[in-house]
């Protein structure tokens, strides 16, 4: 069996080179590889819930956008509990939120850096793939959290909420403020994010519920995560369809962007708006009666518990299979379901009457 530190010295070399060369200049794929190649299965062993947690490992974190307030709360959250942890933490990522290949280039850095674990949220369910099961075939723990790979492409999925409650609540908050009558439309992240077309479909399968047939979904359009391209997407919706009665955004950037343009249009109170925001961005929208209610988890918490998988599947305490379970610090016992993946909890849903809870 070829020894850890010639593993890491192997990716450093596939991370700089083409995966080829380097299978050939690390004598190829062993038997260890291939048995190592899947999801929960990269976990070589078996769990040791009683393993000490281990100190001085490094995490990365590799968000989908570095410049995005939802993601500095949220890696602010893993620092906290990395360092808590005796750990160093680091952050690299891109700017933009559909840079697939500059997320790629980040998973082989993290590789060639030789960190013990990465959290990551996946801006392309594919395409980091072979980047993050040659991480994993390099020992490094590979957690994602808020937007996932595919299961066999990492150890753990750590999940902001049931994506089935969040698109369907989704739905639900939006049906009650149009009174369950009238066009709808959808404002989205990337085309290609995991998690918002995971929310997506089930916001489609409830809407086949015969309590919306008065509901009719006109349009999925994508802001990208960008600020001015959601603010035009918003535009362009109430443009085509002059019908509209709300709008659900199921992310922070786009639910702010389209709130900023309905506050200063005449469609402000009138064609209702909802989806995922952080209560700081929509504070002002929910008091200039722009908005009723949204939903969102608390992101540092989200960040906080990528961590602490990430140190806890690093330690051996769990590998990810289902049915493993960990305390997270404060934060209590966790247990892995179903595909390795781990739910932070319930989202909430703020109002004018509890937004001033809230800061984040
Ligand atoms: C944006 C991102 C992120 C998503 C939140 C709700 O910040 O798209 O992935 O979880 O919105």
């Amino acid at each position: 069996m070829r020894t850890a530190s010639l593993r890491r010295t192997c990716a450093a070399l596939a991370a700089v080179t083409s995966l080829a060369l380097a299978a050939t200049a690390c004598g190829g794929t062993t038997k260890e590889d291939v048995s190592n190649e899947g999801g929960a299965a990269a976990s070589a062993g078996k769990a040791d819930p009683d393993a000490a947690t281990r100190k001085g490992l490094t995490v990365g974190f590799l968000p989908k956008q570095v410049n995005n307030p939802y993601f500095t709360s949220a890696d602010k959250g893993g620092e906290k509990a990395v360092k808590e942890l005796g750990s160093t933490f680091k952050e690299v990522g891109p700017t933009s939120a559909t840079d697939t290949a500059g997320q790629v280039s980040y998973v082989n850095t993290l590789t060639q850096q030789q960190v013990d674990a990465m959290a990551v949220s996946a801006q392309d369910p594919g395409a980091l793939c072979t980047a993050l099961k040659q991480a994993m075939r390099n020992d490094i723990k590979v957690v994602t959290y808020d937007s996932d790979t595919k299961p066999d492409c990492r150890n753990a999925f750590v999940s902001q909420a049931s994506a089935e409650d969040l698109g369907r609540t989704e739905v639900q908050l939006l049906a009650e403020q149009i009174g369950y009558k009238g066009e709808i439309a959808i404002l989205s992240a990337a085309q290609t994010a995991t998690n918002q077309n995971t929310w997506i479909e089930f916001m489609k399968d409830e809407l086949k519920d015969p309590k919306y047939r008065e509901m009719k979904l006109v349009e999925v359009a994508y802001g990208n995560d960008d600020a001015q391209q959601s603010f035009q997407q918003t535009q362009g919706l109430l443009q085509e369809h002059p019908n509209l009665k709300g709008i659900i955004s199921p992310t922070t950037v786009g639910i702010k962007a389209a709130a900023q343009y309905l506050s200063g249009s005449k469609y402000k109170g009138k064609v209702k708006l909802t989806g995922l925001g952080t209560p700081n961005d929509m504070r002002k929208y929910v008091k200039n009666g722009t908005v009723e209610a949204f939903e969102l988890w608390d992101p540092a918490k989200l960040g906080e518990l990528a961590a602490r998988t990430a140190i806890a599947l690093a330690s051996g305490q769990i590998t990810g299979q289902e049915g493993e379970t960990f305390t997270a610090g404060a934060m209590g016992e966790y247990t892995i379901g179903k595909d390795g993946v781990i739910n932070l909890g319930k989202p909430t849903v703020f109002n004018a009457g509890n937004i001033d809870r809230f800061d984040f």
